[in-house]
């Protein structure tokens, strides 16, 4: 049994944290119309009833949201982070308060305590996870398998979160069910391109003061976030170089009028890097070598292991706090290489960020609640075997068509002529 105290129970004035996490909590839920329908349906039809529900995500105005839709739905919710710099102490204050709603979510705590936090909601005996990054699923299996029996299912945030379940299924070692929620279009075309591009940028602009204009920005791996990151970028005026190790998607960002060459090139004329890759060693040694003087580093990629700091602080002669969430490395030559919130996801863990804009969080919340919820059908139980699903396609559309119709937005629907033609394969010339 945990004895890890709740947020309540850490800081000096909750009562004044909650209040300002509450007030953060309202803007959110103000612009955040799918959260609203999904809250209103479960708190009507009560379909989480019963549940227990262990939560590892970024603890912040949104996410406070969905966990508050979860709690209103009917279950027990016990979250903590899933970074140790990305908690705002105030709105964990603020839903640690709710009924049936525990938070143990500290902004920067140390590794031992982060995974304190992750075990002390797993000591609420989950029926369902909601994982951004796997750490739940992970330490479930490894030192709580007797709870195993009594998980319906998990739902997953993140790309990496899902690389990392679909290794431990191969591998055959997932046993429970979990939706890829990161793999629907609703969550990737929008959360990983435009959330991660525009909030990436904000948090850099705001932590460095610093412009765009007329920086070479070398984006790190050219997947949904890298082409958020590229697109956003280029629209700030800076000249965007890519690096990337898969051919189709070197060849799509050269098209995309992006300069593409290799690392070891991009490091001599890089004033800002940014990784978004998933994987880890993306700027090393040999790149470090040959950087410009003042040069940014930062992550966009949810570990921190993207840019080898253990390699720069070798390197390094001296190390000091730059600004606030910059922390120089000089070398030996005098050059200063920059690093932004510890190579951390930067729209996250620096200390001005937010994260994502609060308008695509809605669509990957709401996701993840028709998600939970879609575990939770009895009469589907018998259709997820232990291992990683996509989230069925007409529940991506529901949260679509909310979205469409909390903005105005009318669309054409097939006729069914056309639908008959779509479905027939003897409609030649
Ligand atoms: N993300 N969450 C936020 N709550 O402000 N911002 C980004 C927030 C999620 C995003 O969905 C991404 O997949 C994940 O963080 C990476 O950890």
């Amino acid at each position: 049994m945990s004895t890890y105290p709740r947020i309540s129970a850490q800081l000096d004035d909750v009562e004044s944290a909650r209040e300002e996490g509450r007030r953060k909590m309202e803007w959110a839920r103000q612009h955040m119309p799918i959260m609203e329908a999904v809250r209103e349906d479960f708190e009507a039809n009560q379909p989480l009833a019963g549940e227990r529900i262990a939560m590892a995500m970024h603890v912040e105005a949104k996410t406070a949201i969905l966990v508050e839709a979860l709690a209103a739905g009917g279950a027990e919710v016990a979250v903590t982070g899933c970074n140790p710099l990305s908690t705002h102490d105030d709105v964990s204050a603020a839903l640690d308060d709710v009924d049936n709603i525990t938070s143990y979510a500290k902004r920067g705590v140390d590794d031992e305590g982060y995974y304190a936090a992750i075990e002390a909601t797993i000591d609420l005996e989950p029926t369902i996870t909601v994982d951004d990054g796997m750490d739940l699923v992970a330490a479930i299996h490894e030192d709580y398998p007797e709870l195993i029996d009594g998980i319906v299912g998990g739902c997953e945030e993140t790309t990496t979160g899902v690389h990392r379940l679909r290794a431990m299924a191969d591998d055959g070692a997932l046993e429970y069910p979990v939706f890829a929620v990161n793999d629907t279009p609703m969550k990737r075309l929008f959360d990983n391109v435009h959330g991660t591009g525009e909030s990436s940028l904000a948090s850099l602009a705001m932590t460095t003061n610093l412009s765009w204009a007329g920086k070479n920005v070398v984006v790190g791996g050219y997947g949904y976030c890298g082409k958020g990151v590229a697109k956003k970028a280029s629209g700030q005026n800076a000249n965007v170089i890519v690096t990337e190790v898969e051919p189709r998607r070197a060849l799509e960002a050269h098209m995309e009028g992006y300069d593409v060459m290799p690392m070891a090139e991009a490091a001599e004329v890089g004033d800002v890097f940014i990784t978004t890759t998933g994987n880890r060693d993306i700027i090393v040694e040999e790149h470090f070598e040959h950087m410009q003087d003042g040069v940014l580093l930062a992550n966009a990629g949810h570990f921190d292991v993207e840019i080898d700091l253990d390699a720069l602080d070798d390197l390094a002669v001296d190390r000091y706090e730059a600004r606030d969430g910059v922390e120089a490395y000089e070398m030996a030559d005098g050059r200063r290489l920059n690093v932004v919130a510890e190579g951390r996801l930067v729209n996250l863990a620096a200390p001005v960020s937010l994260g994502h804009p609060v308008e695509v969080m809605d669509q990957s919340f709401g996701v993840q609640a028709v998600a939970v919820r879609e575990l939770l059908e009895r009469e589907h139980a018998d259709d997820y075997e232990p291992g990683v699903h996509d989230v069925p396609d007409e529940l991506d559309r529901e949260i679509a068509e909310i979205k469409l119709a909390a903005e105005d937005v009318d669309f054409d629907s097939l006729t069914d002529t056309q639908r008959d033609y779509m479905g027939s394969w003897d409609h030649g010339t």
